[in-house]
């Protein structure tokens, strides 16, 4: 988009894949916001990333791009446990922040982070978590809460990768990719999940030496409702991520592949992504774009860092269930500050989102 001296200032930290793709996507699709600076230690990474972004500068640190840049926001899509020194920084300048998931890897890390944020005058943190921005999400959870089909007994989620990088470890497996259903979950079903459980199937050889992949994870909401996620990180074809809903009188699924099906040579099909950054483009767009209208506003537009903090609360929990085989109970240390009451100030944010 053609940038204005009314742009936000976004200076996008980590240049990998995620941070790579938002300074595409904010120089050629988002309006209102202009890439100023890329920070990646991988000097290669973040030129290559600056490239894409006219103006922007690069510089290896965010302790460096903010003495070197005018910079009114940030978007940090490093790995998530260099999210909080990330974070405090950005926090103390009162910068706007988009934090890809998960907030933080671990729960008391979430907490401190919760901490800073409500030192200031209103919540800064929007936290990634996509799903919510992609229409069948939101249709699937409006259909939840019509009633229309009775009450939600069950979802079947499967999240499948077609490959796993070498630094992809098995906690990762909830920490990185199934923190988008523990997020989702409560998202559709309207309730907070109370207990999580991890069994492992036989495991696929063509997954990295020494990954125990794929696993089967219980998610368990207030009422009963059980989601059963199919983490599965290494299945060659692409990308895929469904979830099947099933009613008290009738079933509902989203995230089957749509688009061209061409049928020939005797086949009939349709294609599949090869990653989340296409399965997720559209709802992507979505959420920088309503992030950067909320910063021009001074709000957020989406998942605030209390639905980091409570997805962090669950994936801990979901990894002492991986590590002990047992199923653990979710515990919550504390209530719902006001601060995070975000439908109750001025500055809602929308029930949709
Ligand atoms: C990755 O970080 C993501 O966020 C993707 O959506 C997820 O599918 C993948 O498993 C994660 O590693």
């Amino acid at each position: 988009m053609t940038p204005t001296s009314q742009d936000l200032r976004v200076a996008v930290v980590g240049a990998g894949m995620m941070g790579a793709d938002h300074v595409a996507r904010i120089t050629s699709t988002i309006s209102g916001a202009r890439v100023v600076a890329v920070v990646d230690p991988d000097t290669a990474r973040a030129t290559a990333a600056a490239a894409t972004a006219p103006g922007a500068v690069t510089a290896a640190d965010f302790e460096e791009a903010l003495a070197t840049t005018e910079i009114d926001a940030v978007i940090i899509a490093t790995p998530g446990f260099l999210h909080e020194a990330v974070l405090m920084p950005a926090l103390e300048r009162g910068l706007a922040i988009l934090c890809e998931k998960p907030l933080t890897t671990d729960e008391a890390a979430s907490l401190r982070v919760l901490e800073a944020e409500q030192k200031l005058d209103r919540p800064h943190i929007q936290v990634g978590f996509m799903r919510r921005f992609d229409q069948g999400y939101q249709d699937l959870r409006a259909l939840v809460a019509s009633g229309d089909n009775g009450a939600l007994l069950a979802l079947h989620c499967a999240h499948r990768n077609a490959t796993t990088p070498p630094s992809y470890s098995e906690e990762m497996l909830i920490l990185d990719s199934v923190i988008h259903e523990i997020d989702a979950v409560p998202f559709i079903a309207g309730e907070p999940i109370v207990a999580v459980e991890v069994k492992k199937p036989r495991r696929n050889s063509l997954a990295p030496d020494g990954l125990r992949d794929p696993q089967f994870v219980l998610l368990e909401t207030a009422s009963g409702t059980l989601a059963v996620v199919e983490i599965n990180v290494n299945i060659q074809f692409g990308y895929q991520v469904t979830t099947d809903a099933v009613f008290e009188s009738g079933v509902a699924s989203i995230g089957r592949e749509t688009g061209l099906q061409l049928t020939s040579a005797g086949r009939a099909g349709v294609a599949v992504p090869p990653s989340f950054k296409e399965r997720f483009g559209a709802a992507y767009d979505t959420q920088v774009q309503r992030w950067v209208d909320a910063a021009h506003r001074g709000t957020i537009d989406g998942p605030s860092a209390w639905d980091g903090y409570l997805a962090s609360v669950v994936a801990t929990a979901g990894v002492e269930a991986q590590k002990s085989g047992r199923r653990v109970e979710v515990d919550y240390a504390m209530a719902k500050p006001a601060f995070y009451d975000l439908d109750a100030r001025a500055d809602a944010v929308p029930s949709e989102a």
